[in-house]
């Protein structure tokens, strides 16, 4: 069966042009077949929600989330827009707004039943979750208010690339408390970005009514103070108004004067999902008056005065449009689900950048470099080798270079353009790339400042810059570096002190790299830079400059591998795995335990935490038969966890003693030295912990 779009047909072409006053305005300039095809996705929307509750009901879907009352409102909207050119970020009720931007109505189904073919995930994520690559609506992900950054970010390589594409955001009147709303609207107001922001006020968030969600019930009222944002309220029933505002919304973005808020109040004529009852908590009186400002009849009405459709126009269409949805129900129920073997593909990218296989590590003979210095001139290289690599983050740009000095110098040689400061605003920061990175033609490498500061772009890392390819089934994907200084041993205190490795690697979808000297920190940052995946960079602070960090630099050309450990001491008698900082304390430990006693330690630095060089590891531990596991970060629920746990189901017969782990103590990282040495793991501890194990 092919598959068709709603708009596909096209009666009525033949009628006259619109000449009633009722569509004056922009509308009045449309082609009839276009009023045609937007009036049969506003049916489509509407039968398709009373069929996936029948399905519901027939336990051949799980979940539904209906359009019905927003469905006028969408489409006037989208008609100002040119799908396939312009970009889409709608929510989870914009049915009607993906059948206008392209969507069939067995594409709809297919999502809705969780097959294999549908557009946005085949299966993998929720229905209603709208994606579909080719009219560039991206796949949508379930928190709300984060397609807004993304929106921003998408905008934003629009307007560097000096494209007149608009990019279309939506979300209901209770995602705008969401503070990534703020700071989208912030954002696209203070750069003018193309963002049409449509906001669906229904005056329900779930069950949470307007008036204790939004201050003075009006999401045009709270962002009055946006300059730069053109503001617009209006009836979401009105499909004439609707259209021209949207129209002049989408004109002042195309001509790159600025983002557009338009607010619609709707009607929702529906609970709010499938699992939510609305008589507990909206009384029959007012239900009863939602459906009688049905958006439809009034639309019907405005299109039959305009001579666009006949009152006898109107049960023929819905009842073709019936038929065709029923046959696609069906034909949709015969088509195969996903198959369990699809699962991990599309976690990460097939793309590998450097095998680890048949790689030799050359000896490097540049000059002496410090960590911070290799990370900026490895940025500086891959900036010079790709032209649409771009960098930013809090304090990065200009003299400054960054609170530690890692961009340095970069504005200056690539130009604002390309080198530029974010706002004070992590998510914004993790949010926008994404936005940027998944357009194809961008690279961000974003800085943040500190880990103890990355969690407010927690939820775009975990959720959306993590779950993108898994979610689109890997239509849609979010290459981006992400360079954040971690770690303490520098009397930082609580708040700038933080390691975060074992919050990352527990992320499925997000590489974690944790480089010990400056040597490996510029051939994995450069891998990271060309790398096809999102990459999350970990510098340890402590490192910047130490001198037992520097390493004589790597040229140009070099690149370290993802998943390659580097054994930095050979023994025999334990194995050490450690990352980061502790590389070195590490080394000091083994050197003492060899002085001390006649046993030889052999020490692993992982370089990179995911890809995990497992082989590494367990080859050494099968060699030594003991093994000590030392990280930075707290003990409990830490990496090292993670790699007891493989070595005890892996080389089980081979251990001569437990698995043992030195990590920092349970609690936050303290200020005062005393205080501070206690919690993080010391030299002292390591020397301990080798030395039972070599006793045991
Ligand atoms: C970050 C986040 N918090 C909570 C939820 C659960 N949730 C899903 S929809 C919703 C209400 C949204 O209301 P509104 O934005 O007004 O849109 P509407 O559904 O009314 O169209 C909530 C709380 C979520 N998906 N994401």
């Amino acid at each position: 069966m092919a598959l068709t779009t709603a708009s596909s047909s096209r009666p009525g072409t033949s009628r006259p042009a619109v000449s009633d006053p009722a569509l004056a305005g922009s509308l009045a300039r449309l082609p009839v077949e276009l009023l045609h095809a937007a009036y049969r996705n506003v049916i489509a929307s509407r039968l398709l929600d009373t069929k996936m509750l029948v399905l519901l009901k027939q336990g051949k879907l799980f979940f539904h989330i209906g359009c019905s009352g927003h469905e006028v409102a969408q489409i006037a909207v989208a008609l100002a827009l040119k799908p396939g050119y312009d970009w889409a970020y709608p929510y989870y009720r914009d049915l009607g707004f993906a059948l206008q931007f392209g969507y069939t109505i067995e594409e709809v189904l297919l999502e809705a039943m969780h097959r294999e073919g549908g557009p946005s995930s085949r299966g993998f994520a929720m229905s209603a979750h709208y994606g579909r690559k080719a009219s560039r609506i991206v796949a949508q992900s379930s928190p709300t208010g984060t397609q807004y950054l993304q929106a921003v970010g998408t905008a934003l390589g629009a307007s560097k690339e000096g494209k007149d594409e608009v990019v279309y955001v939506s979300s209901g009147e209770g995602a705008t408390s969401e503070g990534e709303f703020h700071e989208a609207i912030h954002w696209a107001s203070r750069a003018k970005l193309p963002v049409i922001f449509f906001v669906q006020n229904n005056k329900y968030a779930i069950s949470v009514p307007v008036k204790d969600q939004v201050a003075g019930g009006s999401v045009c009222g709270i962002v009055a103070g946006y300059e730069g944002l053109a503001r617009h309220r209006i009836d979401g029933g009105d499909f004439p108004a609707l259209f021209d505002i949207a129209s002049a919304a989408v004109g002042r973005a195309r001509r790159g004067e600025g983002p557009s808020l338009i607010e619609a109040d709707t009607v929702r004529l529906l609970p709010h999902s499938s699992s939510d009852d609305q008589r507990k908590y909206r009384d029959a009186g007012e239900l009863e008056n939602d459906r009688l400002n049905d958006p439809i009849p009034r639309l019907e009405k405005t299109l039959v005065a305009a001579g666009i459709l006949t009152d006898d126009d109107i049960p023929a269409i819905r009842g073709e449009i019936q038929q065709r949805i029923d046959k696609a129900a069906e034909w949709v129920e015969g088509q195969p689900l996903p198959v369990p073997d699809e699962l991990e593909r599309h976690v990460y990218s097939a793309k590998v950048v450097v095998p680890v296989e048949g790689f030799i590590e050359p000896a490097h003979e540049g000059a002496k470099v410090v960590m911070v210095d290799a990370i900026n001139h490895a940025l500086a290289e891959e900036m010079e080798r790709n032209p649409k690599m771009v960098i930013y983050g809090e304090d990065v740009a200009g003299n400054k270079g960054g609170v530690f000095t890692a961009t340095k110098g970069l504005t200056a040689r690539f130009g604002a353009e390309r080198v530029f400061n974010s706002p004070l605003a992590e998510a914004s920061i993790v949010g926008t790339a994404l936005g940027l990175a998944l357009r194809g033609e961008y690279k961000p490498v974003v800085e943040i400042q500190f880990g103890d500061y990355i969690w407010p772009g927690f939820m775009q890392l975990r959720n959306e810059v993590a779950m993108l390819r898994f979610r689109s089934h890997g239509d849609w994907h979010c290459p981006m570096v992400i360079r954040v200084a971690v770690g303490g041993y520098i009397h930082g205190g609580l708040y700038h002190s933080q390691s975060i490795d074992g919050f990352f690697t527990h992320i499925p979808g997000i590489r974690v790299v944790f480089p010990s000297q400056a040597s490996d920190a510029k051939g994995l940052l450069k891998t990271a830079c060309r790398c096809d995946d999102p990459v999350l960079f970990l510098e340890h602070k402590g490192l910047y400059r130490q001198t037992f960090a520097a390493s004589p630099e790597p040229g140009p050309d070099y690149l370290l591998p993802f998943g390659l450990a580097k054994v930095r001491r050979s023994g025999e008698d334990v194995t050490l795995v450690t990352w980061g900082m502790l590389v070195q304390r590490s080394l000091e430990a083994a050197k003492k335990i060899e002085e001390s006693f006649s046993a030889s330690v052999e020490v692993i630095d992982l370089r990179t935490l995911n890809p995990l060089d497992r082989e590494s590891i367990f080859a050494s531990v099968r060699k030594t038969g003991k093994v000590l596991i030392v990280h930075e970060d707290t003990l409990t629920g830490g990496f090292g966890a993670e790699i007891a746990a493989l070595i005890a189901a892996e080389c089980f017969d081979g251990l001569d003693a437990p698995v043992r782990r030195v990590a920092a103590r349970d609690t936050p990282v303290p200020y005062s030295p005393p205080l501070e040495n206690a919690m993080l793991p010391q030299e002292r501890d390591i020397v301990e912990a080798l030395a039972s194990l070599i006793r045991f």
